[in-house]
C-alpha cells in the first residue's frame, strides 16, 4: 500500500461508538428517520472489525425492539416511526447479530411481508405501494434470514427479478428502468438468496460490472458517474456472486478506499477529502472485507452479514 498506508481501525471504532452518542449533532438529525438502518452498518462494521463488545448489546436489542409494531409485524426507522419493509430488514440484521432472534415472533413479521408480496411477484416497500427491485431483495433477505421463505411466492418473486433484467446483462429498479449497481445488488443477491442465479449471464454482467472501475481505482454506479465508496459494496458483491471479482484490479480500489479514510478522526467518505458518514464507512470497511483485507472479518456478500453470523 502506498502513502495512505493501512486501515485506521481503531479510529473507526471510536468514529462509531461515539456517533451513536452524539444524539443531536447534524448528523444524526440527518439520521433520525433512518436510525434502524444507521444502527446495522454502524454495528456491522463494529462486527467486522471484532468490536462489538464496544457496545452494550441489552440495550441495543431494547431499542430495536421499541421500533417494533406488533399490529403490522413490521419495524420502524426510529421509535414511532411507521414500519417499512426497509428498517424490517434492518431490525432483523441487528438481532443477527447478536444472536438474538428469539426476541421475535418470526411468523408475524413473515406475515407482514407476505403481505406486500403483488400479483406479479413484486414487493412493495409498505402500504403506500411503492414498488422496486430493492424490495424484493430486502423481502428474500428478511424471510431467509427468519427462515420462512416459504411463506412468499419465490417463483413470482424471482420471475418479477427476472422481468427487470436488462439488455446489458444489468438489473433496473423496475422492468425497463435503467441498470444500476445499486439494484444489480439487490437482484442478484436476491437470486443467489434463492438459488436462481443461472437466471443471469455471468459473463454479461460481470463486463458492465468490471467497467465500474474508474481511473482513480474506485468504482461508480453506472457509466458516466463518479467513483464513490459505496459501489465498492454494490458492485465487488455482485461480481463475487458471479464469480467474476478477479476482473477488477483488487489493489487499486483497495488503496481508493483507503485514501478516504479520516485519519485523525475516523470514518469513510464517499471520495476522497469529503466529509465522512456512518453509511460510507460501512461500506467501505465491507468492501475490503470482500478483499480479505488483513483483520477484517469475511462477509457474505448476499446476506450483508458476517459470515460467522450467517452461518451460526
Ligand atoms: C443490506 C446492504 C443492504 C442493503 C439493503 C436499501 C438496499 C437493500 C439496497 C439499496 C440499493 C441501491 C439502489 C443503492 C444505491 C444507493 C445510491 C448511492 C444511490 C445514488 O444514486 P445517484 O443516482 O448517484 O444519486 P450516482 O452514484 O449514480 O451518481
Ligand atoms: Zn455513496
Amino acid at each position: 500500500m502506498g502513502e495512505q498506508g493501512e486501515l485506521a481501525a481503531e479510529k473507526h471504532v471510536r468514529y462509531i461508538v461515539t456517533a451513536e452518542k452524539k444524539k443531536d449533532s447534524f448528523e444524526s438529525l440527518v439520521m433520525e428517520h433512518l436510525r434502524a438502518s444507521g444502527a446495522y452498518w454502524g454495528l456491522t462494521t463494529l462486527d467486522l472489525l471484532h468490536k462489538l463488545h464496544a457496545v452494550d448489546a441489552a440495550e441495543v436489542v431494547d431499542w430495536i425492539m421499541s421500533c417494533y409494531h406488533p399490529e403490522s409485524g413490521g419495524f420502524g426507522g426510529n421509535v414511532g416511526h411507521d414500519p417499512h419493509v426497509l428498517y424490517t430488514l434492518s431490525a432483523v440484521q441487528v438481532l443477527c447479530l447478536f444472536d438474538r432472534l428469539d426476541v421475535l415472533d418470526a411468523d408475524k413479521i413473515a406475515d407482514y411481508i407476505t403481505g406486500l408480496q403483488n400479483e406479479d411477484g413484486s414487493f412493495s416497500g409498505d402500504i403506500w405501494g411503492e414498488v422496486d427491485t430493492r424490495f424484493s431483495y430486502i423481502s428474500i433477505c428478511t424471510l431467509s434470514l427468519l427462515h420462512r421463505l416459504h411463506k412468499i411466492n419465490v417463483e413470482k418473486a424471482v420471475e418479477y427479478i427476472v422481468s427487470c433484467k436488462n439488455l446489458d446483462g444489468g438489473f433496473g429498479a423496475m422492468p425497463g428502468g435503467e441498470s444500476h449497481a445499486g439494484q444489480i445488488f439487490c437482484c442478484v443477491g436476491a437470486l443467489a438468496i434463492t438459488g436462481s442465479l443461472h437466471h443471469i449471464d455471468r459473463d454479461l454482467l460481470g463486463w458492465w460490472l468490471c467497467e465500474r472501475q474508474c481511473r482513480d481505482g474506485g468504482l461508480n454506479g453506472r457509466p458516466e458517474k463518479l467513483a464513490d465508496v459505496c459501489y465498492s459494496w454494490w458492485v465487488l458483491s455482485s461480481l463475487i456472486i458471479i464469480d467474476r471479482v478477479h476482473w477488477i484490479d483488487k489493489e487499486k480500489l483497495a488503496k481508493f478506499i483507503l485514501n478516504c479514510q479520516d485519519k485523525e478522526n475516523g470514518g469513510i467518505s464517499d471520495r476522497p477529502d469529503n466529509a465522512v458518514d456512518i453509511y460510507h464507512t460501512y461500506f467501505g470497511v465491507a468492501g475490503l472485507s470482500l478483499m480479505e483485507y488483513p483483520g477484517v472479518k469475511p462477509i457474505d456478500p448476499a446476506y450483508a452479514l458476517p459470515l460467522d453470523v450467517v452461518n451460526s
